[in-house]
């Protein structure tokens, strides 16, 4: 497919609630959306990484350079055939995942539209709606966790992950299960203990919780290994998780017995259905984390998350659950058994509002 034009839109989208996380709190998204033109179709793609450099080192800042300073001159009147000749021409770019994964993810919108084929179809998968739950950020007391807890059980989501923190961990995680002693239940703490604190949260390990994500710092791989040792929960890497090598060292380690996978950290969705295949083969659950996406991104989790080793529910709640206006025509919304619909029109299966990108839009550059 001959490049034509390549369009980065910096956006600030604001949240319906705000979101609390070890690393701080968010009252709006910040992203890149990327459009890319070839052979007059348009492809889509969404940069995952975010304002601030608190869940990686990447942000909207150094995904905005390292697209336009270096991706799209790699790209600008090229003839690219898939996602892995694109993989290619960035190899030589280290590191910059997220930025590298927007621009992948306009690529396979393109080849599904070229060959008008879903993207759920190009990856193999089969299942016509995913699994999903929802990720409630750190509330500023227990009892205001249990009311946004009891609204989201009454949307209808089945599953529910708690954020956790240093001195916000076993308090609000037991309040939770004692309220709902049969809701399956996550926590996730990205990165915010080291081995020695970590001893703060073995209590968690009595709540039956379905696993403990990303507990530790993200290159403590080995630490992992460790703290698993000293729990029957199931361990969940997120942050190390950044590429198939990462993910086989970690389960060779014993580091991580589930592994979240978020298209965006580990370069693209190529990279997101290879690690995915190799855990399957490894006989380690899978399942799709989310990083607060657009439409646009929330259709490639979506699609990848079909795939059959996805075993548990995503972190892809319905489009309400983060934005009252959305880029995207088309909104997601929650089946009465807790799964959402994944798209079968031809790429991504969304089409873009460009009005509300208008009024949601930072900056804009071509080439
Ligand atoms: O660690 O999974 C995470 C959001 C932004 C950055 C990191 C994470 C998250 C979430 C939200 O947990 C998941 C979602 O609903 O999109
Ligand atoms: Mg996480």
């Amino acid at each position: 497919m001959k490049i034509e034009k390549i369009t980065l839109i910096h956006l600030k989208m604001p949240l319906v609630s705000h979101f609390e996380t070890s690393f701080g709190r968010i009252y709006a998204r910040e992203s890149i959306l990327i459009t890319v033109y070839a052979e007059g179709l348009v492809g889509y793609g969404e940069c995952a990484a975010d304002k601030d450099p608190g869940y990686a080192y990447e942000t909207v800042g150094t995904a905005w350079h390292i697209l336009k300073d270096f991706i799209l001159l790699e790209l600008q009147g090229q003839d690219i055939k898939d996602s892995a000749d694109y993989r290619a021409r960035v190899a030589n770019i280290k590191g910059h995942e997220m930025a590298k994964a927007g621009v992948e993810m306009a690529i396979w919108d393109l080849l599904g539209k070229k060959e008008n084929k879903s993207l759920q179809s190009l990856f193999g998968g089969g299942k016509p709606k995913v699994a999903v739950g929802v990720s409630v950020g750190l509330q500023d007391t227990p009892d205001d966790l249990l009311k946004v807890i009891e609204n989201y059980l009454a949307d209808g989501y089945g599953r529910v992950k708690l954020k956790i923190k240093p001195g916000r961990d076993v308090g609000d995680v037991s309040a939770a299960r004692e309220a709902y002693p049969d809701l399956k239940l996550q926590v996730d703490a990205n990165s915010a203990y080291t081995l020695e604190t970590a001893k703060a949260i073995q209590p968690l390990d009595d709540l039956d919780l379905l696993l403990i994500e990303q507990p530790l710092a993200e290159d403590d791989l080995w630490d992992h290994h460790i703290l698993q040792k000293r729990f029957e929960t199931p361990l969940c890497l997120d942050e190390s998780i950044i590429s198939v090598r990462h993910a086989r060292q970690a389960i060779e380690m014993d580091a991580s017995r589930i592994i979240n996978i978020k298209a965006g950290r580990v370069g693209g969705l190529s990279e997101a259905v290879a690690i995915h295949d190799l855990c399957y083969t490894a006989d380690i659950p899978v399942w799709c984390g989310g990083m607060l996406e657009t439409g646009v991104g929330r259709a490639a989790n979506l699609a990848l998350a079909s795939l059959p080793n996805f075993a548990l529910p995503g972190d892809i709640s319905a489009t309400d659950r983060y934005y009252a206006q959305d880029i995207t025509h088309e909104r997601f919304s929650l089946n009465s058994d807790s799964t959402i619909d994944v798209p079968t029109a031809p790429g991504l299966g969304i089409t873009i509002d460009d009005d509300a990108v208008k009024k949601f839009r930072v900056r804009e550059f071509s080439v």
